[in-house]
């Protein structure tokens, strides 16, 4: 008796997405769709945790108790984001320990908005209504993407981010609500955080038409294109883009904070908000980043994991305690 053929399997693969069904780890991929799921994921969780570091460097200056708790509460949802996302990566095979060295090498990239500093206690507010919005339109989509351990993991992680938008936003309105120069430093971390939320959580641009040279555009559309037809990706980076610009004008205006984008208008005919093309030579840049800061995000995530080698040791020690003690008692 010989098992399915490949093209057997393949076809059953295809007929599972064709049927908007989930692909589980137990089912058979192809070595494309597994290598394309890990990189995404990979990616992600290690997002989440360097993402931690500009709101982080605020935990212990935030203006009162009841900020510092929201704050810290906040940074640990996204370690906690790291921790489902590295788990979803390891039903694909891969090893949590070499995907960290894979981020300490530099060999896997996480999102270069996070290269961005943390200049003032408003950057809380704007990292959170800005950068968490982006994330929240990214992934809503992605609860319903084809790898079933990613889609599970992505609605617990929404939940949370949506909560975070709520939060940033929150800061913003009581630094609205202040002195003038309360607000002055509100407009100022909208204005340095809304380019690397627009630019750069979305990847790059799908199509030539949101002003993308050939060479990004085709870097964004073989990428979305491919993930598209796998169902990992439901939208394109660029129709995503689109939804979180319309998403966040109106609540700006009701911010007061103005988007420092002169080119934003509503357009009757597209039924959307127009705005800037994005100068994809500065997204390439940002993404061969070697700044100081760039540095500096690698260089505390490396202390933070040596530091904590110690845990890693104990909790090894005890399951193997562990299971010693088990097997004696189960010695008849
Ligand atoms: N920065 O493959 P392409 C959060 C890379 S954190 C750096 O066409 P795609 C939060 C890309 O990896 C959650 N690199 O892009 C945490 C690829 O590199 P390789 C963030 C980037 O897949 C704390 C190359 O460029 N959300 O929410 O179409 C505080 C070519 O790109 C970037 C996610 O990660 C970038 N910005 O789109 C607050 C969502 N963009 O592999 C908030 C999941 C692209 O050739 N990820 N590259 O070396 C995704 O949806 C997609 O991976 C992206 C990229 C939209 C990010």
């Amino acid at each position: 008796m010989h098992g399915p053929s490949e093209d057997d399997l393949h076809a059953h693969f295809e007929a599972l997405l064709a049927a908007g069904r989930q692909i589980e780890p137990r089912d058979w991929m192809p070595d494309g769709y597994r290598r394309m799921v890990l990189r995404q994921i990979a990616q992600h969780s290690h997002s989440e945790i360097i993402g931690m570091q500009p709101e982080g460097a605020w935990l212990t200056r935030a203006p009162s108790l009841h900020r510092k708790a929201s704050l810290l509460a906040k940074v640990q949802d996204e370690a906690g984001h790291g921790l489902y996302l590295y788990a979803a990566a390891e039903t694909l095979g891969a090893d949590r320990a070499n995907l960290l060295d894979a981020l300490h090498r530099g060999h896997q990239r996480y999102a270069a908005t996070f290269n961005h500093p943390a200049l003032t206690w408003a950057d809380t507010g704007a990292i959170a209504w800005l950068t968490d919005g982006a994330a929240v339109v990214n992934q809503a989509p992605l609860c319903h993407t084809s790898y079933g351990p990613y889609a599970r993991a992505m609605r617990r992680v929404c939940q949370e981010e949506a909560f975070h938008v709520r939060q940033g936003y929150d800061v913003l309105w009581s630094l609205c609500q202040g002195t003038p120069e309360q607000k002055e430093m509100a407009q100022d971390a909208v204005n340095r955080w809304w380019l690397p939320a627009v630019a750069l959580m979305f990847g790059p641009p799908d199509t030539a038409a949101g002003g993308a040279d050939a060479r990004t555009a085709a870097m964004g559309a073989a990428v979305s294109r491919r993930s598209m037809a796998w169902g990992i990706k439901q939208h394109t980076n660029d129709e995503l883009r689109q939804r979180f610009v319309d998403n966040c004008v109106p609540q700006a205006e009701r911010l007061g904070v103005t988007l420092p984008d002169p080119a934003i208008r509503w357009n009757e005919e597209r039924g959307h908000y127009d705005f800037s093309a994005v100068d994809w030579q500065q997204f390439r840049d940002e993404l061969a980043d070697d700044s100081a800061c760039a540095r500096q995000r690698l260089a505390h995530r490396v202390a933070a994991h040596e530091n904590g080698a110690w845990v890693r040791e104990a909790v090894d020690a005890y399951a193997a305690y562990s299971a010693a003690h088990r097997a004696r008692e189960e010695t008849p």
